[in-house]
């Protein structure tokens, strides 16, 4: 039996070092809790980037795995299986697309959406060969691939990993304008954006932006691709938060909470204009719609509608901000606090490269609850969405009591 500081050793020793996670060891989850080698309980409020919102080894997701697990796992897409038409009919039934392309990663899902928008921009708007186009708005993250670090604006991301990927520009989140100016190239196939942008600190855009987003890309004859693989699966308190104002993207991504963090499942939706631009053999991937992904993913799925999962998240998220705003606003080291839903972020008032941020989750950390800054001085805050109101009380307590004792 390991120390936290045993495992954290070995880690360091033989593995690699992409990551800086926060020095704590866990070993067990359940619903909105955590616990570390030594016992100690937390309250997860990172949820896995928001993959675990139905709550950790959630009974009815797990009773799916396991039950596949000893029947049928993987076939590849060589053969059919009796799992997969099932799943498939499920999906696009409750996204309301007509058909759905399985895949693994988040970011395979975002790759799956880019090379859809292309085909489908050589195919159906007459683009040039190689001469396509897709927007992204600056902040974005959808990634690690050299496809999606190619896109990014941030040199953590992709500094050192040249040369990019070509046809790939971008333009500011959040503005309209910018958007419209753009598309006027007939050579933009596409915009992908995030409803909300998570990496970048919780960025909500202007009410209006997505349906902007939407308008535009219609008028333009340019797709709009949804990247919801954080915002998505109730996160928000839709289940998707492109809901909010009823801006149906062209493709959507999901990922993360669609397996309920069991294992990688993701999806892009579209329907056939877009999704039979893409032949038999020209995409795919070894695992993608294996049963017990399909089996998972629908059970993750169901779990979400039984258990009205987008309700909790908008109704316990709005108690989450109004009362972290009664408690903390009139903090000098606290900026503002926002999100959607249980998609929230503290904005700490100090420098991006100041530690107040990390020293602050090391606090919470200690008085037991778990969550990790995003850039430098903004702490994501994302339970899973199976929080109950008295936990959600307990959590702002904490919070208060953490962060008020930062107060210069
Ligand atoms: C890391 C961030 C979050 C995503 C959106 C696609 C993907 C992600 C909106 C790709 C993945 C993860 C990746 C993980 C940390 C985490 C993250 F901090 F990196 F940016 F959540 F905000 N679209 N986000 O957020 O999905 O391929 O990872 O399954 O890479 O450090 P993936």
């Amino acid at each position: 039996m390991y120390t936290s500081q045993e495992m954290i050793e070995i880690e360091e020793k033989y593995g690699a070092h992409n990551y800086h996670p926060l020095p704590v060891v866990l070993s067990k989850g359940e619903g909105v809790h955590v616990w570390d080698i030594e016992g100690k309980q937390y309250f997860d409020f990172l949820s896995a980037y928001s993959a675990v919102n139905q709550g950790h080894c959630h009974p009815k997701i797990i009773k799916a795995l396991t039950d596949q697990a000893t029947t049928l796992t993987l076939t590849s897409r060589a053969f059919h299986n009796d799992i997969l038409g099932q799943y498939e009919k499920f999906i696009t039934d409750l996204f309301g697309y007509d058909k759905v392309l399985p895949m693994n990663t988040g970011v395979e899902g975002g790759e799956t959406a880019n090379k859809l928008a292309r085909k489908w921009g050589y195919m159906k708007k007459d683009i040039a060969d190689n001469k396509a186009r897709i927007i992204f708005a600056k902040g974005n993250f959808w990634g690690r691939t050299l496809a999606a670090i190619s896109s990014s604006d941030d040199p953590t991301s992709y500094e050192g990993f040249g040369p990019y990927m070509p046809g790939y520009d971008l333009i500011p989140y959040n503005n309209l304008e910018a958007l419209e100016t753009e598309l006027r190239d007939p050579n933009v196939c596409a915009f992908m954006v995030e409803p909300i942008q998570g990496e970048a600190g919780v960025v909500v855009p202007d009410k209006g932006y997505l349906a902007g987003v939407r308008a535009l890309c219609t008028k333009y004859n340019v797709l709009f691709i949804a990247d919801e693989v954080q915002t998505g699966i109730a996160r928000t308190g839709k289940m998707l938060a492109c809901d909010f104002e009823d801006a149906r993207p062209d493709i959507l991504i999901l990922g993360k909470a669609l397996s309920g963090g069991v294992l990688p499942v993701s999806a892009v939706l579209a329907d056939d204009e877009i999704m039979l631009c893409i032949k038999p053999g020209e995409h795919g991937s070894t695992f993608g719609g294996n049963p017990l992904a399909c089996k998972v993913a629908q059970a993750a799925l169901e779990v979400v509608v039984d258990e009205k999962l987008a309700h909790n998240a908008e109704v316990l998220g709005q108690l989450f901000r109004d009362e972290l705003n009664q408690r903390l606003g009139h903090l000098n080291i606290v900026n503002l606090i926002r999100g959607k839903g249980l998609l929230n972020a503290i904005v700490i008032n100090d420098s991006e490269d100041s530690s107040t941020a990390w020293d602050m989750c090391m606090a919470l950390r200690d008085n037991g609850l778990l969550a990790k800054p995003t850039h430098g001085n903004i702490i994501r805050f994302a339970p899973p969405l199976v929080i109950t109101k008295e936990e959600l009380l307990e959590c702002v307590g904490i919070i208060e009591n953490t962060l008020v004792s930062f107060e210069k």
